[in-house]
């Protein structure tokens, strides 16, 4: 069934719903298989897949629209439709069904834990949860960029499974935030406008930045041999600001209303391909070429492999690719 949402970030939207047997509709999504659940505060690592209670509604209209809703099914209807948006995403890019790409959907929790402002993957719960925010900043950590972001830490377990620290960390990390943001490109919402900011709905203004990530003043813009000692969060700065300059080249540029400023190491220019290029390549070495241990010098190996198999070994891409790692001293 077709419900209508009330959502918190992105205006009233459609929402794809199950009419159960006794007449009302569930937050089922029929075709994607993601389930949503209210969590009813329990902690993130106290849950699993049957915790809960599944979101139920006798008029298949939901939520109020409001941020730090008293109505429990607005938060709902965000990471419903947002993890929908993330398997589109994915289905219609590169053809992969669902997170393992066996058409298995997850079980995605809002109302994890009380105040609790992060949001998580589970890979023994196949469960993505979220939490309620700070309960005075930061709203309810499901806005699209997140959801994308947690629903591909589970594409990354299926496919690189890059081990969650060191640089391998890093680069786990990245990948969510690359191809999160890149689930905001694909869905091009006035509300909630593409840009190169993660999580800057729920966190705002954001929490990181791909044109310069040491903005927040713990993440590195460069790789050095110490990187992999930072937070994986933090870590990842070097393979976010790689996928920037890739996508949009160093220097100052204005886009959809917001001014970055891409610094190089080396003292390059950097000319962008884009960044639909830029994530295919991003995505085509984290399904073929990475491994659980892949560090930051064997990301560049797999992604100017990625590019050769794309669009050539003496393509612009692929020296794009080069030029880009090398300016965040990936040589
Ligand atoms: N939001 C964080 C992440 O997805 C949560 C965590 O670190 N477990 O990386
Ligand atoms: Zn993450
Ligand atoms: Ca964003």
């Amino acid at each position: 069934a077709t419900g209508t949402g009330h959502s918190e970030y992105t205006g009233d939207v459609a929402i794809d719903t199950t009419q159960q047997a006794d007449g009302t509709f569930a937050l089922i999504d029929p075709t994607r298989k993601h389930v949503t659940k209210d969590a009813r505060n329990v902690s993130a690592s106290s849950l699993n897949s049957s915790s809960g209670t599944l979101f139920t509604d006798a008029d298949n209209v939901w939520g109020d629209g409001r941020k730090f809703s008293t109505d429990r099914s607005t938060a709902a209807v965000d990471a419903h439709v947002n993890t929908a948006k993330t398997f589109d995403y994915y289905k219609s890019t590169f053809g992969r069904n669902g997170i393992k790409n066996d058409g298995r959907g997850a079980t995605v929790f809002v109302h994890v834990g009380t105040n609790w402002d992060n949001a998580q993957w589970s890979d023994s719960c196949f469960c993505m949860m979220t939490g309620d925010g700070d309960g005075t900043t930061d709203p309810e950590q499901v806005d699209l960029d997140t959801m994308g972001h947690e629903m591909t830490h589970g594409v990354t377990s299926a496919t690189a499974n890059l081990r969650y620290s060191g640089e391998s960390g890093g680069l786990n990390e990245a990948t969510s935030d690359i191809l999160g943001t890149m689930v905001e490109w694909y869905a091009n919402n006035p509300v909630d406008t593409p840009d190169y900011l993660f999580s800057d709905q729920s966190t705002p203004p954001w929490l990181r930045r791909f044109d310069k990530p040491s903005l927040d003043g713990r993440s590195a813009d460069y790789w050095s041999k110490s990187v992999g000692r930072l937070d994986v969060h933090n870590s990842s700065g070097v393979g976010n600001h790689w996928f920037y300059l890739a996508s949009e080249g160093s220097g100052s540029k204005t886009i959809n209303g917001v001014t970055y400023n891409s610094p190089t190491y080396n003292g390059s220019t950097v000319t962008g391909i884009g960044n639909k290029k830029a994530s295919a390549i991003w995505y085509r070495a984290l399904t073929v070429y990475m491994t659980s241990t892949t560090d930051y010098k064997g990301a560049r190996t797999a992604t100017l492999n990625a590019a050769k198999d794309l669009y050539g070994a003496t393509s612009t891409e692929y020296a794009t690719v080069a030029a880009a790692w090398s300016a965040v001293n990936v040589a």
